[in-house]
């Protein structure tokens, strides 16, 4: 059985970039639904118990009869409880450390590589999200449609931003490249470290 996680901020605290309502509805609405339908999908099979990452990791392990709801729902409880993580208040400014330097590497600086991550972003076809993930130590940004993750392709996830609108139409309506902008403002580069070092 999964279970909603708990935010490590308020809900308005990521104000005024994240509206107090969106987050509310997002965590508790969105995130909880897609908990809900994963656990539907696999109650009474071998898979309940397992780390939802185990099941993203090999898709093609769950039986067809259950495959598309481990994937849509279980890989929306993974990204929204990643998502939760790599943001919070007080956040945003460049990443420090190995991560900063990796950036700096691929992308030749940081401005530019929001500059390719927020085109990524901008140009996802539809619901879906964005991301920074390290592919056997080499950096990429990638998008994925719905709610697939880059787990699924042998990638590791350091950074995603979630451009359904559900994540930003209450505030930014149809402009998501105004809310990627200011996404930027709560993105928590020490997680993603984190993640990086892993
Ligand atoms: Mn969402």
């Amino acid at each position: 059985m999964f279970e909603l996680p708990k935010l490590k901020y308020a809900y308005n605290s990521l104000e005024p970039y994240i509206d107090e309502m969106t987050m509310t509805i997002h965590h508790t609405k969105h995130h909880q639904a897609y908990i809900d339908n994963a656990n539907k999908a696999i109650a009474g099979t071998p898979f309940d118990g397992k780390p939802v990452e185990e099941l993203l990791k090999n898709l093609n392990a769950i039986p067809e009869s259950i495959r598309n709801a481990v994937r849509n729902h279980g890989g929306g409880h993974y990204n929204h409880t990643l998502f939760w993580e790599m943001m919070g208040p007080g956040k945003g400014g460049s990443p420090s450390g190995e991560l900063g330097g990796a950036i700096n590497e691929k992308f030749g600086s940081f401005d530019k590589f929001v500059e390719q991550f927020s085109d990524s972003a901008a140009k996802r076809f539809g619901s879906g999200w964005a991301w920074l993930v390290s592919n056997n130590g080499s950096l990429e940004i990638m998008s994925t449609a719905n709610q697939d993750n880059p787990i699924s392709e042998g990638k590791t996830p350091l950074l995603g931003i979630d451009v359904w609108e559900h994540a930003y139409y209450l505030r930014y309506m149809n402009k998501r490249a105004d809310y990627v902008k200011n996404w930027w403002n709560v993105v928590d580069w020490a997680y993603s470290e984190s993640l990086f070092k892993k």
